[in-house]
């Protein structure tokens, strides 16, 4: 149903080509972490959540990929979150991210953000256009299936960066503050949930569960994860 959906995206000038190459890449790591979310997964969406509710600013990058395969999702963390969705394309032109807008607002968004009126300094071509009041303004971003120079240059920003990335060894997953190894579609509503969940804890509480998460410990334990599945599935654990 996900390639499925890709296709159509593609054929509907939302998905590029290079989205559908994106998406295999992360099919073949999804296998390794065993289609489903791991313990790591879930300690990184609860300190994801911790970042986004303690945000003063939070937006949600939106590309091809992402709203093709779960614009509902991103749809109902945009108000959990009362943050805007910004179509933010790594190959842009204003015709696909007119149609990106369009397809979210069909299902359901009110808050759209698609032109570009500002710049990301140290990123070249289409990829450094963002809206002022969206990514340039912001103090959280979350993305997902990212690029792993813009990752870089959001950072450079002094954006703290929620990444959701199926590749642990990514430039994206190495470079954010927080990275939720997990397929996207599976990682959003429990993402969404633990928003709604948070939104009662004082910021000292959210402070914490921030303080307590070390994302290139967690991003070990994945591939911790990864090797023990292969040991089981090639018959050699014990
Ligand atoms: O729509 P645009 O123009 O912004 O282009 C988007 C693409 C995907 C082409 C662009 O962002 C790109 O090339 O990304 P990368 O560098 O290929 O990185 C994509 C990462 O996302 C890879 O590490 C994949 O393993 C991972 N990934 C792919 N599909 C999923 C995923 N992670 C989570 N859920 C997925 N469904």
């Amino acid at each position: 149903m996900q390639r499925e959906r890709l296709v159509r995206g593609f054929e509907e000038g939302m998905t590029v080509l290079q989205g559908l190459i994106a998406h295999g890449r992360g099919e073949a790591f999804d296998y390794l972490i065993g289609e489903r979310t791991i313990p790591e997964a879930l300690s990184a969406i609860k300190a994801g959540a911790a970042a986004l509710v303690l945000a003063s600013k939070p937006v949600i990058s939106v590309n091809g990929n992402t709203a093709v395969l779960c614009p509902e999702e991103l749809v109902r963390l945009s108000e959990a979150l009362n943050a805007p969705l910004e179509v933010n394309l790594f190959y842009r032109s204003e015709e696909r991210a007119r149609r990106i807008a369009e397809h979210l607002r069909r299902h359901g968004a009110e808050r759209v953000l698609w032109r570009c009126d500002a710049e990301i300094e140290g990123l070249s071509s289409e990829r450094r256009r963002v809206s002022s009041s969206g990514i340039y303004a912001s103090d959280v971003v979350l993305l997902a299936i990212e690029d792993g120079d813009r990752t870089l240059a959001l950072k450079r920003l002094g954006k703290r960066v929620v990444a959701i990335d199926l590749n642990p060894l990514s430039r994206t997953a190495q470079e954010a503050d927080i990275t939720v190894v997990d397929e996207v579609t599976r990682a959003l509503p429990l993402l969404t949930a633990q928003v709604q969940c948070m939104q009662g804890m004082s910021a000292e509480e959210l402070a914490s569960v921030l303080e307590g998460f070390d994302n290139r410990r967690n991003l070990g334990r994945v591939l911790e994860h990864m090797r023990r599945r292969l040991r089981e599935l090639s018959g050699q654990s014990g």
